[in-house]
């Protein structure tokens, strides 16, 4: 069995495989914090979500044992209004929980994260690497460091190194079976709502959990596209550019597929500011590269 610190130690620099390592153990920490955080705070995040316990503990426990590693420059967070500095030379963005409302309802959680060479906010294009932990029946951990998409699992109990190599080079199936998109229907933007009546008329499946993650995996390994789009009241959709839309974008890319904000390329976008939004429709090539036709008129 594969481990993955002997696999990183082959094909990462050693400064990414320490955060992805750092990431994978601290993953441990939040995962066995969880039933006994599932309160909501008096808090609220830079974009005015209500923060529960679990997203409060899972910045801080991230932020500070990235920090720790001495290899990051700064941590922004989707739960922090400013970036937390460090010595080293990697700026990391973080979701360090995805999904906050299915914490009461025991569904899928994430955490994702984006490792980008230059200060933040900057576009996906500085990205060197980015992750994600799944919280679901299984943790795992998902990577690429540009050299494909890998998924390690922990394997509770296995003492040492407990992510061991479950899928290697993963790529988004060719033919796409399933589809989710955030958002009410009626709030839709017009194409967008067009696009999802063709693709519930060519028998493809709605899948839809409320975790990026968790939907997103679904994507990766059934083909298919996952969206939060631009909604009539709301044009720059729900998701984060930096925290959440680019690191998934290059996961997505080097599985295969693409990621698009209805008219270009999300790893091409500069977010004006940490948490500005975008709105996203990500997943097999094909199908992103056909809402973004309907959408941008071309
Ligand atoms: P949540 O607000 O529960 O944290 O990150 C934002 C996010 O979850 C995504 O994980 C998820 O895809 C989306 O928002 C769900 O939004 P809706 O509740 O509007 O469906």
């Amino acid at each position: 069995m594969t481990n993955l610190e002997s696999f990183l130690k082959e094909r990462a620099p050693a400064d990414i495989s320490a955060l992805l390592l750092t990431i994978a153990g601290t993953s441990f920490l939040v995962r066995r914090a969880l039933p006994f955080t599932t309160k909501l705070t008096r808090g609220v995040n830079p974009s005015g979500e209500t923060q529960a316990e679990i997203d409060v503990y899972a910045n801080e426990i991230f932020a500070s044992s990235l920090i720790a590693t001495g290899v990051v420059g700064e941590v922004a967070s989707e739960e922090m209004a400013e970036p937390r500095k460090g010595r080293g030379k990697i700026h990391v963005a973080m979701d360090p929980l995805d999904g906050s409302s299915n914490i009461s309802t025991n569904n899928p959680l994430g955490s994702i994260f984006g490792f980008y060479s230059s200060a933040l906010p900057a576009s996906g294009e500085h990205l060197v690497a980015s992750a994600y932990v799944t919280y679901g029946p299984l943790l795992t951990l998902t990577y690429t460091t540009g050299g494909g998409v890998h998924t390690f699992v922990a394997v509770e109990g296995r003492e040492g190194n407990p992510f061991i190599l479950m899928e290697e080079n993963a790529t988004i199936p060719e033919k796409p079976e399933v589809f989710g998109l955030g958002g009410q229907r009626k709030d839709w933007i017009e194409p967008v709502e067009r696009f999802v009546s063709s693709l519930e008329s060519r028998g493809m499946k709605l899948r839809y959990g409320g975790t990026f993650v968790g939907d997103f995996n679904q994507v990766l390994h059934y083909g298919g596209i996952f969206g939060y789009p631009a909604l009539k009241n709301k044009p720059r959709g729900k998701l984060r550019t930096l925290y959440e839309a680019a690191p998934m974008a290059l996961i997505a890319k080097q599985a295969g597929g693409y990621a698009s904000d209805g008219s270009r390329d999300v790893l091409s976008i500069l977010p004006d500011a940490l948490a500005a939004t975008t709105p996203l429709y990500l997943g097999s090539s094909g199908l992103v590269r056909e809402v973004e036709a309907l959408i941008s008129g071309h």
